[in-house]
């Protein structure tokens, strides 16, 4: 099915549920219900047809041809949104329960003021559903489980570091087929968002159906959930689901746009070419008097068509980053290239770290990086803390490698931050440091005004030049704690401390929204990978993405100084 088809059914599917939902006049209901089929059953791509041969198709009448015109030339349905703002969203819920149709939906949340799955699981709890007209206690039973199983679901969104390595895996495979000219992911994953759904991937190829059979047969795959001439879908091995589409190389930049999304950027550029007489979907920007194809080869032919800046993917997000592309106000934001060094490493002399300093400085320097600090455990941490005398030690060992790799070795610490804001060692011997880094490694369940107090508290301290993951959170398995930003940031400005953007890809701490409140309030920003091995000196393209979705500038970044800026950065705070 071409896509358009594909959007415009989903849509009508959904006006049809929330029309059931708000009690409309079952003839209306059933107008939609039935051009719901006929745009999925119709074989021309509906962004082809004129007024009347949209109107001529079997199942579509007049005022639904109208709705189909309207979503072709705005990209949305007025209709639509009025009906999403008009249905309480707790009965769209309720209908997402298999065995739950939009008039039990309406039955449950009327008569029993059920406006939550958690308030139908407490319903369930006390019996309560059974008491209603037509229901009983097996059907009790019925949703109980199937709550469950949502439950279950709803966590199926996976940690992007978990899906990231598949995808480049799967990429690899199809790159090696002789139709293949280019291959990437796209999606949520290109955007570099924090946790992904699925992995969209997208080739250019000559001849599409070698492609997908690649994929159907590729060993990664545990099972072919849709095989179609467009597109497929798989199962990895992970358990993760991969789409794959395969276009013209001529469409293939249209289609990268189209397929990056996210949905909300790609209606909003949508709505920007109808106003310049154009058509945007995934074949490509045509004129639409000509019908001529404006664009399509490339991302960067796409945009300059619409009279756009050039926007990186993980800033594609809707929030406006599109009339900034427009208005050529889109800040110049950072790359991986304008990275300098690393302000957070660990080697095995705390007992976390993998590998050893030589090793550590050898794959720093092997990333041009001009310095990289060692950042290993301070004495209060248990287990791993260095002593100082162990520090000591430490600091003959960076003097004996100072200057054999090409890479200044920054002698640092990560301290800990007590229960009170204080930190490890006294200030004499945290002024002989490089640099160091102080993060909350203890007491991460106490109440915000406590956390943000103690933090503001080490933030005090002269030597504590930055403040490594801010929340503590790990993607998909520890929430952040509370913190209050706007206390934090406010510390950092007067103190002259910067926040770190921890380029783990389990913590990307600061998120893509902290980075943007802080690059807002004019805060001095790190963004270090925390690596605890040589591989994980690799994740510094995490924290850049993460920085760009914070639209974060070359500017506000500390590592993308040079040595000296950066050590008269440290100086100053401790002046
Ligand atoms: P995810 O997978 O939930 O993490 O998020 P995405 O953004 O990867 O979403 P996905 O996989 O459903 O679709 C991939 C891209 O395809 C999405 O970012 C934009 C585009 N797309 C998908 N469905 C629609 C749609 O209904 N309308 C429009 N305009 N674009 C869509
Ligand atoms: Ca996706
Ligand atoms: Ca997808
Ligand atoms: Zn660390």
């Amino acid at each position: 099915m071409a896509w358009t088809n594909e959007d415009v059914a989903r849509q009508f599917a959904e006006i049809t549920t929330l029309l059931k939902l708000s009690g409309a006049d079952p003839f209306r209901v059933r107008a939609y219900e039935r051009a719901t089929g006929a745009v999925g059953a119709a074989t021309a791509d509906l962004s082809t047809l004129d007024d009347a041969a949209l109107a001529a198709l079997k199942g579509v009448g007049a005022s639904t041809a109208r709705k189909i015109r309207e979503y072709l030339d705005t990209g949305r349905i007025g209709m639509l949104d009025e009906l999403r703002a008009a249905v309480p969203p707790v009965l769209i819920e309720l209908t997402r329960i298999p065995g739950v149709g939009p008039k039990t939906a309406r039955l449950i949340h009327d008569a029993l003021g059920v406006d939550s799955l958690e308030g139908l699981r407490d319903a369930i709890a006390a019996e309560r559903l059974r008491e209603l007209p037509g229901l009983g206690a097996k059907t009790e039973a019925n949703l109980r489980e199937a709550i469950a199983r949502i439950g279950a679901k709803d966590t199926g969104r996976v940690p992007m570091a978990n899906a990231i390595a598949i995808a480049e895996e799967l990429c690899e495979r199809l790159a090696r087929l002789r139709q293949v000219r280019r291959v990437t992911y796209a999606g949520s994953l290109r955007r570099m968002r924090e946790t992904v759904g699925d992995v969209d991937l997208l080739v250019a190829a000559d001849d599409p159906a070698p492609v997908h059979a690649a994929l159907r047969d590729c060993d990664l795959v545990t099972r072919v959930v849709a095989a179609g001439e467009a597109k497929t879908s798989v199962l990895t091995r992970a358990g993760l689901q991969a789409d794959l589409r395969v276009v013209d190389v001529d469409a293939y930049g249209a289609a990268l746009v189209y397929f990056t999304g996210s949905k909300a950027h790609n209606v909003r550029i949508r709505e920007r070419a109808v106003r310049r007489g154009l058509t945007l979907n995934e074949y490509g920007l045509f004129d639409r008097a000509s019908g001529a194809r404006v664009a399509g080869r490339t991302e960067a032919d796409v945009y300059g068509a619409l009279g756009m800046a050039y926007v990186p993917p993980p800033l594609r997000e809707d929030t406006g980053e599109v009339e900034a592309a427009a208005a050529g106000t889109l800040p110049d934001v950072v790359t991986l290239h304008d990275v300098r060094g690393d302000l957070h490493g660990h080697s095995d002399w705390s007992g976390d770290g993998k590998a050893t300093l030589e090793q550590m400085v050898a794959g720093a320097a092997a990333r041009g990086h001009r310095y990289w600090a060692v950042t290993d455990h301070a004495e209060d941490l248990p287990l791993n803390g260095l002593s100082r005398e162990r520090m000591l030690e430490r600091r003959a060992a960076i003097a004996a490698l100072q200057n054999r790799y090409g890479v200044r070795i920054l002698e640092g610490a990560e301290l800990n931050i007590g229960a009170d804001g204080r930190v490890d060692y006294d200030t004499d011997f945290l002024a002989s440091f490089d640099f160091c880094v102080a993060s909350v490694h203890t007491l991460m369940h106490r109440p915000g005004v406590d956390q943000t107090a103690r933090i503001v508290a080490a933030m005090q301290h002269p030597s504590v030049t930055a403040i490594g993951h801010l929340t503590g959170r790990i993607i998909g398995r520890r929430e952040p704690y509370d913190v209050d930003l706007d206390a934090i940031l406010d510390a950092a400005l007067r103190t002259g401390t910067a926040l770190e953007v921890n380029a783990s890809p389990r913590r990307l701490d600061l998120s893509g929204e902290m980075v943007r409140r802080a690059v807002d309030a004019g805060v001095t920003l790190t963004i270090s990978c925390d690596a605890h091995s040589v591989g994980d000196l690799a994740s510094m393209r995490y924290g850049i993405a993460t920085a760009q979705r914070g639209w974060a500038t070359a500017a506000d970044v500390l590592n993308c100084r040079e040595l000296p800026a950066l050590l008269d950065f440290v100086a100053a705070k401790r002046a």
